[in-house]
Order: structure tokens, then sequence, then C-alpha cells
């Protein structure tokens, strides 16, 4: 059964032919394919077994009908999703995103690199995605609460604690989360772990709601240090204003950075004071409580507030945390002409692949997503064990356990990655996060 390893052109024309017209697909596995293949090349066990290819064809995917009420009485119809890509190291995991732009396409490029994410934490978890195309914007609770019923009344069938454990992800926090779990529970008469990020009261585990921020800064931090340099006075450009935008701003500010820009699809803010603590909690009331627009901040705090993204802000370090796609070349270019030395990437694939070069080119330190906001997950991991033992750690135990794992994530990618004395720590994620899917499947044999 020996073949010969494809060229990267090859393997990607046979992913395009498969998956037609979905590019953010496509682009998800050719960043990762660029790494793998190569170094599968000289390795025939993992070629001959067709580890690669196999990972890039979802396990499944499943579409369905979500049917709702609106408060006026009107019927509304949206698509659901469910992608499971790879159960190989444990149950399918990965976030739930509501927003207009989710297609079948979006939840597949976020299953599959979810896939590589959690093999990165350490832990026992395999990689998935779901959402619909619903928007929570200008939704009243009333409406949300009925969306998510309806949601969860069709994806209960297939997901469980052991099977299929879902998360928020854009457009889904604590709120929808809430509502999901209690759908679940009502629907199957029974109190299990089957989501992650929940409340407090109903098994829900603390720093769940700061781990993805907290982890992609302590990701950069991590890359500083390996050059001997910290946090501390850098200025910081951070995009997006949810739930990872406004932990990141939280942790910059507690290990002496000035985190200067936050956005949202309006546009952002440029607060040269820096979002100091007292700014930040108005931040998070706007957006969890109020659910206002960025803009607003500009109002209240006296800023500037532009159309457009922040990545002309000049920085030191920079934090993508809103969506996929929001670095383009040309805003790659900008940031490392104006002399940035770090990108951690809170989103998902933000950067473009033709950025991803730039950053690679210029050699400055560049944390891709996969690793960089794997301390989300992780602890969602860590809230799955909570549940399957029915006990709650202490705050300090995970505060500990999330610096570690994010510092293990680092030096796995930093092992993988060194190419002399720069890390590559996109190839070091890549392969890192592909060796331990890959001798699991290997141990099943042909499946
Ligand atoms: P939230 O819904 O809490 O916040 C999303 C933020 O990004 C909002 O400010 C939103 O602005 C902005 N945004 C969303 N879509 C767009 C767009 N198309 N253009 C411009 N701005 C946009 O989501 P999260 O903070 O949870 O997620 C942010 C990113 O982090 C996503 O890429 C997600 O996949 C990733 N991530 C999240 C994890 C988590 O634990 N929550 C874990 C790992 C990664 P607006 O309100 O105007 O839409
Ligand atoms: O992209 C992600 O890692 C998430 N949205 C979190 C997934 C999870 O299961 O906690």
């Amino acid at each position: 059964m020996v073949t010969n390893a494809p060229t990267l052109d090859e393997f990607m024309h046979g992913v395009v032919k498969r998956n037609p017209g979905e590019e953010e697909f496509h682009q998800a596995v050719k960043e990762v394919a660029a790494d793998v293949l190569p170094f599968v090349a000289d390795k025939p066990k993992y070629k001959e077994w067709e580890i690669m290819r196999r990972i890039a064809e979802p396990d499944r995917a499943v579409m369905f009908r979500v049917t709702w009420m609106d408060d006026n009485g009107n019927i509304r119809v949206n698509r659901g999703y469910r992608v499971q890509n790879n159960n190989a190291i444990g149950p399918y995991k990965g976030g739930i995103r509501f927003h207009p732009s989710v297609t079948l396409s979006v939840l597949k490029f976020l299953a599959f690199e979810q896939t590589f994410k959690n093999s990165l934490t350490g832990l026992p978890m395999g990689g998935g995605k779901g959402g619909a195309d619903f928007n929570p914007k200008g939704k009243s609770d009333g409406e949300v609460m009925r969306f998510c019923q309806s949601f969860m009344t069709e994806l209960v069938r297939y997901i469980g604690p052991d099977t299929d454990v879902p998360a928020g992800d854009i457009g889904v926090g604590a709120r929808e989360i809430g509502y999901m779990f209690g759908q679940y529970k009502r629907l199957t008469n029974s109190f299990v772990g089957v989501l992650t990020g929940k409340g407090m009261e109903f098994g829900g585990s603390l720093i769940r709601t700061e781990a993805t921020g907290y982890g992609a800064v302590y990701f950069m931090q991590n890359m500083l240090e390996a050059q001997s340099n910290s946090v501390e006075g850098k200025t910081c450009v951070i995009s997006g204003s949810g739930n990872v935008a406004t932990h990141a701003v939280e942790k910059i500010n507690d290990l002496g950075g000035k985190a200067v820009t936050l956005s949202d699809s309006s546009g952002f803010i440029f607060d040269p004071a820096g979002i100091n603590a007292e700014k930040l909690a108005w931040i998070k009331d706007l957006k969890n409580v109020r659910r206002g627009r960025i803009s607003e901040y500009a109002d209240e705090f006296g800023c500037e507030f532009h159309e457009g993204r922040p990545w002309g802000v000049e920085c030191d370090l920079a934090f993508p945390c809103a969506t996929q796609n929001e670095i383009d070349e040309g805003e790659a270019k900008t940031l490392v002409s104006n002399n940035c030395i770090g990108v951690s990437e809170g989103a998902n694939m933000p950067t473009v692949l033709g950025g991803i070069e730039i950053f690679k080119d210029a050699k400055i330190m560049y944390g891709p997503s996969k690793a960089a906001n794997a301390g989300g997950v992780a602890v969602s991991g860590l809230e799955m064990s909570q549940n399957s033992a029915r006990i709650a750690w202490k705050e300090e135990e995970l505060q500990k356990l999330l610096r570690d794992i994010m510092k293990d994530i680092h030096d796995n990618c930093a092992e993988y990655g060194a190419e002399g004395k720069h890390i590559n720590y996109v190839k070091g994620a890549n392969i890192a996060g592909f060796i331990k899917v890959a001798n699991a499947m290997m141990a099943y044999g042909v499946v």
C-alpha cells in the first residue's frame, strides 16, 4: 500500500474538488497541510495510512432546520449545523457559533482547526463545531431563548457527555448556554456535563469565561519570555469586544501592558490612555447586559472612534480577537512596518494565508490561533473532568492549570517549530497537534 507523497498542490486539488466553494475550509486545510505533508514525507507510517486525507474529511456533518416564533408572532426559519470532525483522541468538542455569516464551510474550517487545537491541550478531546446562521443582535431575551430551545431540540440527537460536548463561540455566551443546557436536561431527563461554559450553579467551572483571553496573553508572554522579553510596558492593539477580547485586555493589564483599542463590526475605539479596569467593567456591562455598540465607549470616555479595523494603530503587540480573516495582507504589512513584534491570535484563523507569510518572513513572534487560543477549550476540558467526578476545583488550582497548559503548548510548538534561533510556531502547532491524533488513528486501523 505504499503511495507517493502528494505535493501540496495535488493534495489541495483533491480537497477543493471534494468541497467545492468552501473557501474557509480550503484555507484552514492548506495552512496545516503545508507543514504536515513535508513532515510525513519521510515517515512512511503516517504517509501510508493517509492520515492527513482522513483528518481533512469530517467524520460527519449534520444540517437541520431551526424553526421558532419571534415576538411579533412571525415564524422564522434558520439553518443549524454540527460538524463532527474527528474523535480519535476523545469525544468531539468545540463551540457553537450564532452569526449570520455561519455556513457549512465556516464550521468545517472551525471543526478541522479544533481537532489540532484540542490535541495541543494534552487533554482527551476530539474536534467539532456547530452553530446556526441566526443573528442574536437586536433579538429579545425571549426570542433568543426560543431559538436556543428549538436549536437544542434537534441537536440533542447528536451530542452527549461521552459523544460530543459543545460550548460557546461568537454569539453564544452564558445566556445561550443556559437556555440550551436547560432544554437538553428537559428533553433527556439527565443532568450531565453535555455543554461547557455553564453557569456556576449548574456545573460550570471557574475561569472558563476568562480562559481564552487570558490564555492568548499567556501564549504571548511565553513567546516573549523565550526572547527574554515581557508584556510589561508594551502597547497592545486588540480587535473585538466580546468574551475573548475583554479578557485579553484584563490579562494585559495584569501583566503591566497597555491596551489601546477594541472593536466590533462597526469600527474600533482608540484610547491612548489605556483601557483600565474601570473602563473594562463598563465595556463588559455594555456588551453582556445592555448589548450596545463599542462606539458608545468613545462617547463615554472621550476618545476616538473609527470605522474599519484597528491594525493601523501603532503597537508593540497585536491580539486579533474578533473573527476569521480580519487581518489581510496589507494589514499584516502595516503591523510589521509599525514595528509590531508579536501577534497572538485569540480569534480562530484571523490572519489570511498571505498575512501569515508576511509575519513569517518578518520573523516576528506569531502565535497561530490553534495554539494561542487553546486556553478556552482547555478549561472546557477541565470542566468536563469536574462534571464527570461531580466536584468543583478551586480557582487557584484552575488558574495554575491554565498557565501550565499554555506553557506546555508553547514549549511543544517551540520543539517542533524550531528553525535555528527562530521559532516557527505555525509549523510547531501543526505538527505537534497532528502527531497525537495520527498515532491514535493508526492504532485503530483503517476506520
Ligand atoms: P463574542 O460573540 O463574545 O464576541 C465577538 C466579537 O467579535 C464582537 O465584538 C463582534 O462584534 C466581533 N465580530 C464578530 N464577527 C465579526 C465580523 N464579521 N466583523 C467584525 N467584528 C466581528 O465571541 P468570542 O469573543 O467568544 O469569539 C471571538 C473569536 O474568538 C472567534 O473567532 C471565536 O471563534 C474565537 N474563540 C472563542 C473562544 C471562546 O472561548 N469564546 C475560544 C477560542 C476561540 P459585533 O458585536 O459587532 O458582531
Ligand atoms: O474555538 C474554540 O476553541 C471555542 N470556541 C471553545 C470550544 C470549547 O469547547 O470550549
